[in-house]
């Protein structure tokens, strides 16, 4: 039976907020910190729930609201997911269960509806539950764990603290643990396992090739500056690193004029890094919990130039397919990619000329679960969100193929170090990086003649504040408007307008905005577009005159 006792008397020290409504959405839930107390404790039962559900298989906790800001002061945004045993995210019926759970009322309301999800999801309780947790570096991370354990010990689940680290290692613990003494053993379940794991395959991969020049590394002064630090001891003289932006302690620095996010969304170098990077130096913005991924260069002339997850996905889907053919697999080894809309629409026609592109909603698991239909699946949000996923088969083709060239033969070996490199069970920021820099080696590539796979669409990506961002309903992979009625027809109008128009507006399900994309053959037209239906969604939905889009 449900430990009811244990769970009301915490419960009652975790008391719900009378007038907050929560949500699991793109990303877990994502909000204000200091109201997520509850939530926290919550999660904590939800996953001993789950572990029991899977016959004790180990459940994967992260305290993190990645891109988001974390203003000095108490309107700083925390957020909490959970993984699911192959390290990927929460199953999607879950989530249903986790929202409603959340909003339960009062601790006796919580009791039955954990009776019902018993009921209904059939989970035996005498099963074990195994959890393993961790946190960004966030102030508001200590006291949110706390809430978290708390849930653990109502539950009586066995909890391991991964300590701070980023949300791609605590997604690679889950998968170790869970996949440990197998023959599908995903690694050791440690840093230390994961971070050999990759710099020995980096090593491999660009063994006797020349030293690429160091790489500036952003790391938004979040986790990602301790991993990065733990990384470059690893890597040794095989890649050299120089890590910018690394205050983890400094009280509002997080993700601040910095980071994947700002350098996306802004379209800019961040700040700190003008004096540091110098023209034809390649640098690299990683997000708060180093889960995404941009990169950039300063051409001859010092102008900025922007190589997003679009680019990305180009460069390593080309350097893949390119291998598969050289091993001779090209007919037993197909290669797909995925991505959403906010994909810039000069690189899905750049993908489509060569490979099948599938278009999904934004969040990884949408397009985690559309990747693993190929054999390899590469999957890339604009915002530098991705990875490649090897399917089971694929590995194992990999491994008993016989080649009969020393190409071939060398093709394969790279196509399996490749396999190790990459993270499979979710985006990471440093595991994408050494990806990048394992293709630019091969190719002798600079950030320019990257660059130069394709010519962007000038692009621009605006959010409006309205009151209710759920009255805002897409269809066709978030394309499309079916709700504010009548909206989607007057951006139609509007976008006919302009040469090479394409634009789209979502509610974020980690932001209480909504988003609004636009692209156009030039620049300027780009930018008026956006305004202009971001001046449509204010209209319509009586947006915060603070955000009136100008
Ligand atoms: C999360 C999700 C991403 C998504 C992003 C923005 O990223 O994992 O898949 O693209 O939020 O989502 P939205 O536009 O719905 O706010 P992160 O890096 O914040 O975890």
């Amino acid at each position: 039976a449900l430990p009811v006792e244990s769970i009301k008397s915490l419960s009652d020290q975790h008391p719900k907020p009378s007038d907050l409504h929560f949500q699991y959405g793109t990303a877990g839930f994502r909000t204000i910190a200091n109201t997520l107390d509850s939530v926290l404790f919550r999660v904590g039962i939800i996953a001993a729930l789950r572990s029991k559900r899977l016959d004790g298989r180990t459940i994967g906790v992260m305290v993190t609201a990645s891109h988001n800001p974390e203003p000095a002061s108490s309107y700083d945004d925390n957020g909490v997911k959970l993984v699911d045993p192959r390290g990927e995210m929460l199953e999607a019926s879950w989530e249903v269960h986790a929202t409603a759970i959340s909003n339960a009322p009062t601790s006796d309301a919580l009791i039955e509806v954990l009776q019902s999800l018993v009921q209904t999801a059939k989970i035996d309780l005498s099963k074990p539950a195994n959890v393993v947790y961790a946190r960004d570096t966030r102030p508001s991370g200590p006291a949110l764990v706390a809430a978290l354990e708390d849930g653990f010990k109502a539950m009586g689940a066995t909890a391991r603290d991964a300590g701070v680290t980023t949300t791609p290692i605590l997604h690679y613990f889950v998968k170790a643990i869970n996949t440990k003494g197998t023959k599908y053993s995903y690694g050791d379940d440690s840093e230390e396992g994961y971070f050999q794991k990759l710099s020995n395959a980096y090593k491999k991969l660009v063994a006797g090739k020349t030293p690429q020049p160091p790489l500036i590394v952003d790391c938004a002064n979040g986790v990602g500056a301790l991993a990065g630090e733990n990384l470059k001891g690893y890597l040794g003289d095989a890649l050299q690193l120089i890590l910018e932006n690394t205050s983890t302690t400094t009280p509002g620095a997080l993700n601040n004029a910095c980071g994947a996010d700002y350098v996306k969304t802004s379209q800019k170098l961040p700040p700190s890094l003008a004096n540091i990077l110098q023209p034809g130096q390649r640098g690299c913005s990683l997000d708060g919990d180093a889960d995404r991924l941009i990169y950039f260069y300063l051409d001859d002339r010092g102008v900025f130039h922007m190589l997003d997850g679009d680019k990305i996905a180009a460069l390593v889907a080309a350097f893949i397919v390119e291998l598969v053919k050289v091993a001779g697999l090209e007919d037993q080894i197909k290669v797909g990619v995925v991505q959403t809309a906010y994909a810039n629409g000069a690189s899905t026609k750049y993908l489509a000329e060569r490979l099948p592109v599938k278009c999904v909603s934004t969040g990884v698991k949408h397009l985690h679960h559309a990747a693993e239909r190929y054999n390899v699946g590469v999957y890339f949000e604009a915002n530098g969100h991705g990875t490649v996923l090897f399917s089971q088969p694929t590995i194992d083709t990999l491994a008993e193929y016989q080649p009969s060239t020393p190409a071939q033969s060398r093709a394969v070996e790279h196509l399996v170090s490749l396999t190790e490199l990459i993270n499979q069970t979710v985006g990471d920021a440093l595991s994408d990086m050494l990806f990048v820099e394992v293709v630019l080696s091969h190719k002798s590539y600079n950030g320019e003649e990257w660059d130069s796979l394709y010519v962007d669409l000038p692009n621009r990506l605006a959010k409006v504040s309205v009151p209710n961002r759920n009255a805002f309903k897409t269809e066709d992979a978030e394309r499309r408007l079916v709700s504010p009625d009548g909206l989607q027809s007057k951006i139609d109008d509007l976008v006919n307008r302009y040469q090479g128009g394409r634009s789209f507006v979502r509610p974020s399900g980690t932001e209480d905005v909504v988003r609004v994309y636009a692209e156009a053959a030039l620049r300027a037209q780009a930018d008026e577009l956006a305004m202009r239906v971001a001046g449509l969604v204010y209209d319509e939905a009586g947006g915060d005159p603070a955000s009136r889009p100008k």
